[in-house]
């Protein structure tokens, strides 16, 4: 059920705060992924695993002197809605293991949140760290349920437990699929193929989205701060907000002839207006200096330019 990975240093180096070596759930970024990409295989070594069956990964995490957990594993929104009971496996039994397995060999753990732990009843512009939370999907509610267990380990055992609610996240490196923002993706190769692109929501649906690198960075700096730095263990992230419209006419700055059609799925419709349409991060920029470096001009000329190089 998930491919992972590890960082492999010199093996015979004990891990430190400096050198810690991570195991990574689910980091391919899809589902069903059987063998991931060659290139994939130069960053470290990977292996076939299964998020639900505890034994497997804890021989992975004792076998490999594993210190820090980065638990990417689950279904998205969308996709989550057409299969509910392996959501609820993968998302929250996924999450049980982990957060048992962290606990029980003194790791350091990741688990992302999302916008998609926002519902219809949560402040939308901005949403801030701590308010409602009443989602209307299985992906919201298994990730509100992983921010408070994760939270209630951390206060009542120790577990340095850590969490950040990501926007839609962009990258040209990962095919798009089973997310509520994944037009945001598509888009792009669309703009680059066939110069159309049709989209699933209404030219204003206006969500939180950030660049890949971005994403990544926020990760390891939140990872690599000092605990007595952090006032919250679950923070908001944001980068920009657009709606489809507006990144439309900035990809048309470049490709004017790209025509977007738009077709608004109700499933994909409604998710999106229950979520925020922007998020409010000053508290993980004041506590660990957060601060993101990609606008829309900038997310959109890499897009193209690294689909347009894979393309080549
Ligand atoms: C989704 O659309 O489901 C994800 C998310 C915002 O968490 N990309």
């Amino acid at each position: 059920r998930l491919i992972s990975r590890w960082n492999s240093r010199d093996s015979v180096d004990l891990p430190t705060e400096d050198n810690p070596r991570i195991l990574i759930t689910g980091g391919l970024g899809q589902l069903d992924i059987k063998k991931p990409p060659p290139e994939v295989y130069k960053s470290g070594p990977f292996v076939y695993a299964d998020v639900l069956d505890y034994k497997n990964l804890k021989e992975l995490v004792v076998n490999n002197r594993i210190t820090w957990l980065v638990h990417y594993s689950a279904l998205l929104s969308v996709v989550g809605e057409a299969n509910v009971a392996l959501s609820r496996k993968i998302n929250i039994t996924g999450l049980h293991n982990v957060l048992d397995l962290a606990l029980e060999s003194c790791l350091r753990l990741f688990v992302p949140s999302t916008i998609g732990a926002f519902g219809p009843t949560s402040p939308r512009d901005p949403a801030p760290d701590l308010c409602v939370q009443r989602p209307r999907t299985i992906y919201g509610v298994s990730k509100v349920h992983g921010e408070l267990m994760g939270e209630y380990f951390h206060h009542k055992y120790g577990l340095d437990f850590r969490c950040l609610r990501y926007p839609g996240v962009i990258s040209a490196n990962t095919q798009p699929g089973g997310g509520t923002t994944d037009y945001a993706v598509q888009i792009f190769h669309d703009a680059l193929s066939t110069g159309h692109h049709e989209c699933y929501l209404r030219p204003d649906t206006r969500l939180p989205m950030m660049h890949i690198g971005d994403c990544h960075r926020a990760t390891v700096e939140f990872m690599q701060a000092p605990q007595c730095q952090l006032s919250l263990r679950t923070y908001n992230i944001a980068a920009m907000s657009f709606t489809p419209e507006e990144v439309a006419t900035e990809i048309q700055k470049h490709l004017p002839h790209l025509k977007v059609t738009y077709n608004p799925d109700p499933v994909r419709q409604t998710i999106a207006d229950s979520w925020p349409v922007r998020f409010d991060d000053s508290n993980a920029r004041r506590d660990w200096g957060w601060k993101s470096t990609y606008g829309l001009e900038e997310l959109v000329s890499d897009m193209l330019s690294s689909i347009y190089e894979k393309r080549t």
